[in-house]
């Protein structure tokens, strides 16, 4: 097994909307996530058109991080993390988005975050837009379809890249930008809003499909490409040592079997989960295949002369990518089809276990997909997502045994270990949610990742006091060892 090079950041990830709360405080805008009701299986999330009072919307308070957030930061350095990526909500500090002036108080709650982090020697890697579009522009621009967003976006980021000089060096412009690739990503990923009130988002969910339209998405995701690459480049002109990453949600694709037509299914799915965008953002230009994908899908959008330029002028210094799963595909409808919570029709591999919402566990296919990356894009990588959600039992005495987390994440480890003496440039491993927030996917408590315990339910009771996981003392090994001890 290989080592973990000095300086390795190692830490853990989360985004505003899932843990911060404080959701209309000191002058912040309601977010799309902030319509978003609902969080249990069965009673899957909707978005609304309007808040609707007495409900509950998890964003709301969330683990209520707004007036915590020092407690945490204090935890998160107990641990010895030596990198924390968050997001910053562009609803603190645009909050409608089109607004003439910022909102001081916002910009001064992530000062004061990144000033501690720093204070406990840990190096904020920052999100500058993880599914947390302000609601104005969602409602009344219709989102990322429309074009203006791109300057609008351009003039948050650049605020950020100024305010923020010398705190924080690392960047991430979209969080999990592919999202768009697919119907589920319509709402949180571009801000594109369904007619009416009550809408369900749940993958397959006829009436969450009924209203996609894939040339919108399309459109939207080509409106972030631009806006990310006149960020990048905004970091760099701002101050010359930021670093600026994308963020694709990826996994391993298999295919069923050695069929050739499983094979090119496998292909084709890579490329869309993984490659249409990470070609964009890395090698500034779609890839060669894209037209024909286009052609065969009948989706059509605008990109206007000079957006090539742009994009080719805007690559990112580094690729970043949540992993928690892998994929199995094929064109044998006679296969079983995996169950749970997994948004995508994968077909169900026999040789992996699955998590209880359906993930199929599978560190090996991290290793794999490192080495994919690393051979396509030959630029330095960085895992800013992986973990398990699985429900936790607190014990009589308050402590919380998990070691189905601890070997979920030393089993990922370890096959990072293995793609680092395979020759893989990595940075770092923010794993996801360290402390215990609200599930992006289904909205619930219940599917924790964290180290630290959250006292919250998926009804939104809960006295939200944090403990410590016995994760939490085998992640502190693990960092203190520079990953040498995984015990
Ligand atoms: C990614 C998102 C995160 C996060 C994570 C886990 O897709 O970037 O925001 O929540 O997945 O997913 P879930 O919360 O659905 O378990």
């Amino acid at each position: 097994m290989g080592k973990f090079p000095e300086g390795f950041l190692w830490g853990g990830a989360t985004a505003a909307n899932q843990l911060e709360g404080g959701y209309l405080e000191d002058g912040k805008g309601l977010s799309v996530p902030d319509m978003i009701k609902g969080g249990t299986v069965s009673t899957p999330r909707v978005i609304t058109s309007t808040v609707h009072e007495g409900e509950y919307y998890p964003s709301h308070v969330a683990i209520d991080h707004y007036h915590r957030w020092k407690e945490d930061i204090a935890l998160f350095a107990e641990m010895g993390f030596t990198c924390y990526r968050l997001s910053i909500n562009w609803g603190r500090i645009f909050p409608n988005g089109d607004d003439a002036e910022p909102n001081q108080a916002g910009i001064e709650f992530y000062r004061g975050i990144f000033e501690e982090c720093r204070a406990h020697g840990i190096e904020p890697l920052v999100t500058l837009s993880h599914y947390e579009l302000p609601y104005h522009l969602a409602k009344e621009y219709g989102g990322w379809i429309n074009r203006k967003l791109i300057d609008l976006f351009v003039r948050y980021a650049e605020l950020c890249f100024t305010e923020y000089r010398g705190l924080v060096k690392l960047w991430l412009t979209f969080n999990e930008i592919n999202c768009l690739c697919a119907p589920f990503g319509n709402v949180m990923g571009g801000g594109i809003l369904p007619p009416g009130d009550n809408v369900p988002l749940a993958y397959g969910d006829p009436h969450a499909m009924a209203w996609d339209d894939p040339s919108k998405r399309y459109q939207a995701l080509h409106h972030q490409f631009v806006a990310s690459a006149l960020a990048v480049q905004a970091a760099h002109r701002i101050d010359p040592a930021n670093k600026v990453g994308c963020m694709i949600a990826s996994r391993a694709v298999y295919p069923y079997c050695c069929r050739p037509e499983d094979v090119l299914l496998a292909q084709d799915t890579v490329r869309m989960a993984t490659y249409y965008c990470g070609d964009v953002h890395v090698r500034g230009a779609y890839p060669r295949w894209a037209p024909r994908f286009w052609r065969d899908h009948g989706i059509e959008f605008v990109r206007e002369p000079g957006d090539d330029a742009v994009l080719a002028a805007g690559p990112v210094d580094f690729f970043s990518f949540s992993y928690y799963k892998s994929s199995t595909v094929t064109t044998d409808p006679s296969v079983p089809i995996a169950g749970g919570n997994v948004f995508y029709d994968d077909a169900k591999n026999p040789y992996l276990e699955v998590s209880d919402w359906g993930w199929a566990i599978d560190p090996k296919g991290l290793r794999w997909l490192l080495n994919e990356l690393s051979d396509r894009y030959q630029c330095p990588l960085m895992v800013v997502e992986n973990g398990l959600g699985a429900a936790d039992t607190v014990e009589k005495d308050g402590s919380i045994h998990d070691p189905y987390r601890i070997d979920y994440l030393r089993d990922h480890i370890e096959q990072m270990a293995e793609a680092i003496d395979d020759g893989v440039d990595l940075m770092g491993y923010t794993m996801w949610g360290p402390i215990d927030l609200v599930s992006a996917g289904t909205g619930e408590m219940k599917k924790r990742y964290g180290f630290i315990y959250v006292d919250k339910n998926n009804d939104g009771t809960g006295d939200l006091h944090r403990a410590r996981k016995d994760s939490f003392y085998w992640y502190k090994k693990v960092i203190a060892s520079n990953g040498e001890e995984l015990g």
